[in-house]
């Protein structure tokens, strides 16, 4: 057996979903509603009234926004600040959410394919004709080939809704990018051995070192999350960071890690076993708190600083620097668990060893440490549990997997109806030609099904192949999110907040919320006695009910409710903690792991090697994009309008390559890219390494400004892994060559 656990029980586990205080009170009494009387703003916002209770969706961190209006149109966002978490600060993105807004390019109503998937006619239709036709076609399949014949790729706060009602249908088949191409490794390996899904809570304002493993803060933009990582750094936090590249956070590093790609768990273990053996590890916390120990002890042995040094191509004394800087700071320290985790393939291994360092050094809850932050209690209103034959359950084979089933597998079984057919794709928020690897092989499947049904807000690669699209209000224009948390500053009392997402202007178009195009299909799939609620206010207010909040409240509040919360960090001197795992205890060797034929201590497990002549592609974030779904917003296309490639100098020297020359480039499976960019040429990243900003080089036509502009890394990852414990895919397994002017090049120094 491995960690058999629903959605429900999975998010109850994520750190500010249990409720540190009753609420005892509710802040300042009404105040005029969510619309407030024209303020005067400076410059050019002069006249403008300010509304209060947005919530950012250009992201998945959801700051709080206000909106300045003029004669019903939004002129200008800003954090709302009231926010506990970003205050009156917003990013870039955040800000062009306007250009998301009044983008001439928006899908405007429902739309039906009367050309071809991949080359569409559209022809408008009403939302009765969509939903009656989309109904009647999921009813056929659903009917001859069972529920678990309908699959769906949901993402973001409104696919929540979907998601629910197609569970309460029967079909396992569902798979979240945010976990299976994103944070489901890493929630599933700290699971396993805290108990918990730490979210990406680590307190990195309070701590003495910041230890990024990956994790390219900076051009990864939380605007809160940076907002404590600029704090621990102005307080004087030393940070560590590994990247084969110099990223931003590299850029600020008291110490750069250039490592080999894909061997950070052998310099994790390295790092343990230094801890060890100079005794530097925090024997309370291990002792008291920690199960397992020795045969954890045992399965570092090996990792000796002359092995990880040749395993991660990295000076074995840089490597001794650094476990003697955690262990000389410990238990302060901020290990990172790190967020986009799904690398390698080998990667629930390396979350484990993030989680077995954090433990080692006894950095939980602590001031710089692990924590979990408490938030308010919000209620549900959900469509039930969803309930499904055994033998339709694909994800069987990955035993650490987390909620849903693992992509590859419903993309697998779509081509080969083994074991059973899957005739029908529903995306919802999630643009899958880029976001799984193997583009080619996703495009077959959504060739291949009986039926696509797409709800997006824009036209982007996946809308491409839709027969039925239709359109999402968007978030500046609907409710749907409630969200809560905390902060906390040991200078200060500790605040919790409850925030909804609610609109700032009047829908623009024929767009609908979730909630009300899931009702409409459920009426006409006959599960309409069956529907939790009735529109998505009152979704939002049963969210709220527990905390004694209601939207009518929360806009006589400016869309913030706070009050007096707990601290994150334990009594002094407490050592002693029970966690959620079968042991109760911090789990350094996992007899479950161990009896799935997996390590039970964190295991290094090597990743191909890069074939001469090749490059490793890896990607990370534009620090002003959102993956493809920003890519055709005027502001942000400005802003960064292709993704350079960056390539060793030394590299490109020997391929007569020069900064800024205009590149395509091949894998090894000889796929092509469909777009050119830029070269950046940079003793910044390693020769064996070249790096692109995700999400560029969006194929729709549709799309005025994004449309092929810079590459789609997605397009050249035809290789990919599958984690061996989760089913998630690792994307960095891909290889490539630069063509310039016809010729391609071998990337040698
Ligand atoms: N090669 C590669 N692959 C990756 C990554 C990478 O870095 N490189 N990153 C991975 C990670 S970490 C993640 S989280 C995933 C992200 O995966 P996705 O969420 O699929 O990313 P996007 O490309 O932004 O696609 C989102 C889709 O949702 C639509 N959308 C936006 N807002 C709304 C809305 O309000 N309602 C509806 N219905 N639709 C909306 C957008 O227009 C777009 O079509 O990608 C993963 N895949
Ligand atoms: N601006 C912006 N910010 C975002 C997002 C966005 O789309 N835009 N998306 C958000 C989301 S959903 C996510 S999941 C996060 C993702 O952001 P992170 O969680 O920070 O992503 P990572 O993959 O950890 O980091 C990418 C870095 O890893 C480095 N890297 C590549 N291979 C290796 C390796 O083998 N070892 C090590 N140590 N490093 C390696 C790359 O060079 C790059 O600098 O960003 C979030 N923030
Ligand atoms: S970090 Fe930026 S894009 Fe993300 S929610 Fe906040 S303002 Fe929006
Ligand atoms: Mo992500």
């Amino acid at each position: 057996m491995g960690i058999k656990i629903s959605r429900r029980k999975f998010l109850q586990t994520a750190s500010l979903a249990a409720a540190a205080l009753p609420l005892s009170r509710l802040a300042r009494a009404a105040e005029p509603g969510l619309v407030k009387k024209p303020v005067a703003a400076p410059g050019s916002f002069t006249g403008t009234e300010t509304r209060y209770g947005g919530m950012c969706e250009m992201c998945f961190w959801r700051c709080q926004l206000t909106g300045k209006v003029r004669d019903g149109r939004l002129v200008k966002l800003e954090g709302n600040p009231k926010s506990l978490e970003n205050g009156s600060s917003i990013c870039a993105r955040g800000n062009a959410g306007i250009q998301l807004l009044y983008d001439p390019d928006r899908l405007k109503y429902p739309l039906k394919n009367v050309g071809e998937r991949g080359a569409p006619k559209w022809k408008r239709i009403s939302w009765a004709e969509a939903l009656d036709e989309a109904a009647e076609r999921l009813k056929v399949i659903q009917k001859k080939h069972g529920p678990h014949s309908v699959a769906l790729f949901p993402h973001g706060a409104s696919a929540f809704y979907p998601l629910q009602y197609f569970e309460f249908t029967g079909t396992p088949n569902i798979s979240e990018a945010s976990f299976y191409q994103c944070r489901g490794v890493r929630d599933m390996a700290y699971m396993s051995t805290f108990g918990f899904a730490p979210n990406e809570d680590v307190d990195m304002a309070n701590a003495k070192v910041i230890f990024l493993v990956g994790t390219h803060l900076g051009e990864n933009v939380h605007v809160s999350h940076l907002k404590q990582y600029l704090k621990g750094l102005e307080n004087g936090a030393k940070l560590v960071v590994l990247d084969p590249r110099f990223s931003a956070a590299a850029s600020k590093a008291d110490i750069w890690v250039p490592i080999k790609p894909g061997t950070d768990t052998a310099f994790l273990q390295a790092v343990m076993k230094r801890l060890l053996d100079t005794g530097k590890y925090d024997q309370e916390f291990v002792a008291k708190s920690c199960t397992g120990f020795d045969q954890f002890k045992e399965a570092m042995a090996h990792a000796t600083p002359e092995w990880a040094a040749k395993t991660c191509d990295v000076p074995k004394a840089q490597l001794l620097q650094v476990a003697d800087l955690l262990g000389a700071n410990l238990p302060n320290v901020a290990v990172h668990p790190g967020r986009h985790t799904t690398w390698y393939g080998n990667d629930f291994q390396r979350s484990r060893a993030q989680a077995c360092l954090t433990a080692l050094l006894g950095a939980y809850a602590v001031p710089g440490g692990l924590i979990r932050p408490k938030g308010v209690k919000l209620g549900a209103a959900s469509w039930g549990h969803g309930v499904f034959a055994q033998d339709c359950d694909l994800s069987k084979f990955w035993p650490f997997h987390p909620p849903g089933t693992p992509t590859d597998a419903i993309r697998e079984t779509t081509l080969t109806a083994k074991p059973y057919p899957i005739k029908a794709w529903i995306a919802w928020g999630q643009n899958p030609i880029q976001t799984i690897p193997d583009q080619a092989r996703t495009i077959a499947a959504l060739k291949k099904v009986d039926f696509v049904m797409v709800t997006d807000i824009m036209p982007m690669d996946i809308t491409m192949y839709a027969d039925i699209l239709l359109p999402e209000k968007t978030y500046l224009e609907r409710y749907d999110y409630v969200k809560t948390g905390m902060q906390w500053d040991p200078a200060a009392k500790p605040q919790q907040f409850v925030a909804a997402r609610m609109p700032l202007v009047e829908p623009l178009f024929e767009g609908r919320d979730s909630v009300w195009i899931v009702n409409e299909l459920a009426k006409r799939l006959g599960h309409g006695d069956k529907i939790p609620v009735a529109s998505i206010e009152e979704h939002v207010d049963k969210r709220l009910a527990p905390a004694g909040l209601s939207i009518a409240k929360l806009k006589a509040l400016e869309g913030i409710f706070t009050q007096d919360g707990v601290s994150p960090y334990a009594p002094a001197g407490k050592r002693e903690f029970e966690f959620d795992t079968e042991s109760g205890k911090v789990e350094l060797f996992s007899e479950q792991i161990d009896s799935n034929d997996f390590a039970g201590s964190p295991a290094y497990v090597p990743t191909a090697e890069v074939p001469a002549g090749y490059a490793r592609l890896v990607y990370g974030r534009s620090p002003v994009h959102s993956f493809s779904r920003t890519q055709n917003n005027i502001w942000l296309h400005h802003e960064m309008p292709e993704n350079p490639l960056w390539i060793n100098d030394r590299v490109a020297a020997k391929a007569g390559l020069k900064d800024g020359d205009r590149i395509t480039m091949v894998n090894q499976d000889g796929v092509k890219s469909r777009n050119s960019t830029v070269l950046k040429v940079t003793p910044g990243i390693r020769p064996d390494t070249v790096y692109l900003a995700h999400g560029y080089g969006s194929m729709n036509p549709e799309l005025t400004v994004g449309k092929d502009q810079g590459i789609d890394d997605q397009s050249l990852i035809t290789l990919f892994g599958i984690d061996r414990e989760t089913g998630a895919t690792g994307m960095r397994t891909s290889f490539v060559k630069v063509v310039k002017d016809g010729r391609t090049l071998e990337m040698m120094v």
